[in-house]
């Protein structure tokens, strides 16, 4: 396919004016968000265990050749822990006693040397290593909430897919991190855990739903992390933390053991369970696992040569529902295009998909369903009970959050499921994922913002409530994408990309990351100076 036909066309006048009017309330906005937020937030101490800072993999590597125990990598990870939570309130329960006594049997199942290394390498290659992961993915005999107060005495009965396959391969899972309520807001807050704090700055959001993950993986808490996305849930909260985040092709890792389970076959497609990590070379390995039996599908083992790739991208969404993107992002897009012309002979291709302006709608609309939003955070609901539930939430007495009441209200208006706007939707989905098929091929990658901006102030997405549509656009494609951490912007806060990949093309995704890991330093302590 030729650019031209994608070519985008000037915008009409009147989104013209809708865009500068938007443009200068987000300027005004700003100003009075830095004379609330805008001190010093509060310190993170400097990371003292060297181990937390090493990639899953040589810690598995470290623990195997009893380099280091099982359970010191535990203590390092608890110490870590109880050091930054009181500032970023991202860690919400613990196993510690029973990781304790898994952490002691794997220290003695490689004392004992009933098998090799090489055994163990094979069997269990996360063998000892403590990762975490979101409230709302269940992890047996701890609570399962989704921060929904009606859900607050919720325990699961058992470990998610996910978790099972993990543990099956020796990960000791220590703990759970804060989401926003039933996990569909992109600011991690809610009425039984509170507000999560970012490391960079705690003045900032860590992004959502799997938000506090995030931000104990920014700030080093556990080895790794796993999070779930659909509608950018990983590849956000990655992104404002400074962490490389992978949410996969659609229906191949199990999406059973994670609340809300999606309605349909749609929204389970949308959907995809992923890991979190410091390290770009993590999450192939981890990928690997928690695909069970479909990861044959995925081809991980296949050689990736990064010279015969081609390299798509596109750093505006084009749409006047979002801001331009921020300078710093543009600028290290940029040098990541130069970068590969520069070491590996490539000429990246600009795009200029005209159809991506329409991600949000596609994305809102592609959500809906028979059941109703207020259905999940509420006893009862109707409109005039969440009208009700509002008033009390100003007055401070609602177990619901703000912006879960306004989604509540929001899901009568608009476009109703199955009815001919909505069948129309569904017909520019698969429009657009027919584009970025023909684009991407088998050899192809497409690099695009995360999100336009660095993490804003808390409470900030209110009035930005669209930004997330540069990632959540491709979980209605079903394709997979990985944040990638490039740094810091002028504001002292992690910024970055992501890289997009056709379906089943993860590992194309993970050259790519784990190239610019190399070149782009990755993840940098937060607060380090
Ligand atoms: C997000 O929205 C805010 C307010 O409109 C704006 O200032 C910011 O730059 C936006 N970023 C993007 C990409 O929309
Ligand atoms: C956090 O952000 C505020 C407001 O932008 C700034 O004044 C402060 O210096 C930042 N703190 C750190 C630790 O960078
Ligand atoms: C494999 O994919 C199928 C179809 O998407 C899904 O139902 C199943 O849960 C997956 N299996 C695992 C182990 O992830």
């Amino acid at each position: 396919m030729s650019t031209t036909e994608i070519t985008n066309k000037q915008l009409p006048l009147k989104l013209r004016v809708l865009h500068r009017v938007r443009l200068a309330i987000a300027v005004i906005v700003r100003f009075f968000f830095n004379l609330y937020y805008g001190n010093e937030g509060e310190k993170i101490p400097p990371i003292t265990d060297h181990i937390l800072k090493e990639p899953a993999v040589d810690v598995a590597k470290k623990i195997r050749n009893k380099e280091i125990s099982s359970v010191e990598v535990l203590e390092a990870c608890i110490r870590r822990i109880k050091d930054v939570n009181s500032a970023l309130n991202c860690f919400v329960e613990d196993r510690f006693e029973l990781a304790f006594k898994e952490a002691k049997d794997a220290d003695a199942l490689i004392l004992s040397g009933t098998k090799t290394v090489e055994q163990l390498e094979k069997e269990k290659p996360f063998l000892g290593v403590p990762f975490t992961t979101k409230d709302c993915i269940a992890v047996k005999g701890l609570h399962h909430t989704s921060g929904v107060v009606l859900r607050k005495d919720i325990v699961a009965e058992e470990d998610a897919d996910v978790i099972k396959l993990l543990r099956d391969k020796g990960a000791i899972i220590i703990g759970l991190t804060n989401v926003p309520e039933i996990c569909m807001w992109w600011e991690t807050h809610n009425h039984i855990y509170g507000r999560t704090n970012n490391p960079y700055n705690t003045t900032r959001i860590v992004g959502g739903s799997s938000g506090g993950e995030g931000s104990l993986q920014g700030a080093a808490g556990s080895i790794f992390g796993i999070g779930s996305d659909i509608g950018g849930s990983i590849r956000m909260p990655a992104f404002f933390n400074g962490i490389f985040g992978h949410k996969p092709s659609r229906n191949i890792v199990s999406n059973s053991g994670q609340y809300p389970i999606p309605e349909t076959d749609l929204l389970h497609s949308f959907l995809g369970i992923g890991p979190m990590t410091r390290h770009a070379k993590d999450l192939k390995p981890l990928l690997q696992i928690i695909s069970g039996e479909n990861a044959s599908k995925l081809k991980l083992d296949e050689h990736v040569d990064i010279k015969k790739l081609k390299i798509f991208y596109q750093i505006d969404s084009e749409s006047p529902l979002t801001d331009p993107v921020d300078k710093d992002i543009v600028s290290v897009m940029h040098k990541v295009v130069e970068y590969f012309e520069k070491q590996h002979n490539i000429k990246a291709e600009e795009k200029k998909i005209d159809k991506l302006r329409k991600s949000i709608a596609i994305w809102l609309t592609t959500m809906k369903t028979q059941r109703k939003f207020g259905e999940l955070i509420m006893k009862k609901e109707s409109v005039g009970l969440i009208l009700l539930e509002i008033l009390k939430n100003i007055v401070g007495l609602s177990g619901n959050t703000f912006i879960g009441l306004v989604t509540a209200l929001f899901d009568y208006t608009g476009v109703k499921f199955g009815d001919e706007k909505y069948q129309q939707y569904l017909k520019h989905r698969e429009d657009l994922e027919n584009v970025f098929k023909n684009i991407l091929g088998d050899d192809g990658v497409f690099l695009y913002p995360s999100h336009p901006t660095t993490a804003p102030y808390h409470n900030e997405p209110l009035v930005k409530a669209f930004n997330f549509s540069y990632t959540a656009i491709i979980n209605s494609l079903g394709l997979p994408a990985t944040t990638i951490p490039l740094g810091l912007g002028r504001d002292g806060l992690p910024i970055g990309m992501q890289v997009i990949a056709n379906h089943n093309n993860d590992r194309l995704c993970f050259a790519v990351a784990e190239e610019l890991d190399r070149a782009f330093g990755g993840w940098i302590e937060p607060q380090r100076s």
